[in-house]
């Protein structure tokens, strides 16, 4: 079940999850010491629970550190599994510069939001967190513009009451060189010319 989410993901070519909490352990509760995770070009998939066990006991913060190398771009964050006991839950998301983040004080965030499960119009679930995060943020913080370019980041998810299971995608895609996108442009002036 938890580890079927990587099958089902809607794209080809899906890779091993970069974290599974099932084999590599809980993800820190600790804004300040966040769990590192390597994150390489492409899709980089975190799986997870957090929040409570039937509504008592600690709550279970996940928090996460990751960096975008030169050259490339945070392009996408998207939830790819999710399953609460109940529909309409909000859990709550946040992401900050550097390799920590405050977990009381939201205004020192890059954005932060709520979201819950949608689905894609094949009936996965897919929910589009890097632009509910764009439009942010709905607590106070920074905000931002856009994909997210070279530096370190840290993420935190918590959800409050429930306990929810959750895979998310991060999308790191190279920035086209200059070189490059001058060639394509060179070709597609041929390729008019030709036409003509
Ligand atoms: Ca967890
Ligand atoms: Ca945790």
């Amino acid at each position: 079940m938890v580890l079927s989410a990587a099958v089902a993901l809607p794209f080809s070519g899906a890779k091993a999850l970069n974290w599974n909490e099932v084999l590599d352990g809980d993800l820190s509760d600790d804004g300040n010491a966040p769990t590192f995770i390597n994150f390489t070009e492409g899709h980089n998939l975190i799986e997870g629970t957090m929040g409570s066990l039937n509504g008592t006991g600690p709550l279970d913060a996940d928090v996460w550190t990751f960096t975008i190398a030169a050259g490339y771009y945070l392009t996408g964050i998207n939830l790819v599994s999710y399953s609460a006991p109940s529909s309409g839950i909000d859990s709550f998301m946040a992401i900050a510069e550097g390799s920590s983040i405050n977990t009381s004080d939201p205004s020192l965030h890059l954005s932060n939001g709520l979201w819950t499960e949608e689905l894609d119009g094949f009936g996965n679930t897919f929910t589009d967190l890097m632009a509910i995060l764009d439009a942010g943020p709905e607590y106070g913080g920074i905000g931002f513009d856009g994909p997210l370019g070279p530096g370190t980041y840290t993420f935190w998810v918590q959800e409050g009451s429930a306990q929810v299971s959750y895979c998310i995608d991060f999308v790191v895609t190279p920035v086209p060189e200059p070189g490059s996108l001058m060639l394509l442009g060179l070709a597609g002036a041929l390729a008019l010319r030709r036409r003509r």
